[in-house]
């Protein structure tokens, strides 16, 4: 075999290969439903509540939100520890490509500290999403008494 053409084949295989990965549209597809809040009072805490389904090839990584009815707004995850319910800041909720992580009470959720005004039933507002390699997504959440 010409060892010369056996590598120019290699070469063109790499060549090949790398061209594959840049125009691949491997990427996070973040979709959205049942997106609501609770109420609160300006002053006062509230949270968020979704549904995210990765519809993509790669993981969606959730590294923080912001919004302007509110002065804090983080990614938290209450759980009970030793009878009493605390939640830490989850710096990146991980959505693995096909699965669907509920945001829910009593568990992730979408914390607003120190309301800038009411947040009253049938309110909206905008949610911004900050992804990891992915542009913002802004949503439209509900307000409701659930
Ligand atoms: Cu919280």
């Amino acid at each position: 075999m010409n060892v010369q053409r056996t590598l120019i084949g290699l070469t063109m295989m790499a060549v090949l290969a790398v061209v594959a990965v840049a125009c691949g549209d491997d990427a996070a597809d973040p979709v959205f439903d049942d997106v609501w809040a609770r109420p609160g009072a300006a002053g006062d805490n509230a949270a968020a509540y979704m549904n995210i389904t990765n519809e993509g090839d790669e993981d969606a990584i959730l590294t923080g939100a912001s919004s302007d009815v509110a002065r804090m707004v983080e990614v938290h995850e209450s759980r009970m520890e030793d009878g009493t319910m605390r939640m830490e800041e989850i710096p990146e909720l991980v959505i693995e490509p096909g699965e669907t992580v509920s945001l829910e009470p009593g568990g992730f959720h979408v914390m607003f500290m120190n309301l800038e005004r009411d947040l009253d039933p049938d309110d909206t507002f905008m949610l911004t999403l900050h992804f990891d390699d992915l542009d913002d997504i802004e949503l439209e959440v509900t307000v409701a008494e659930q």
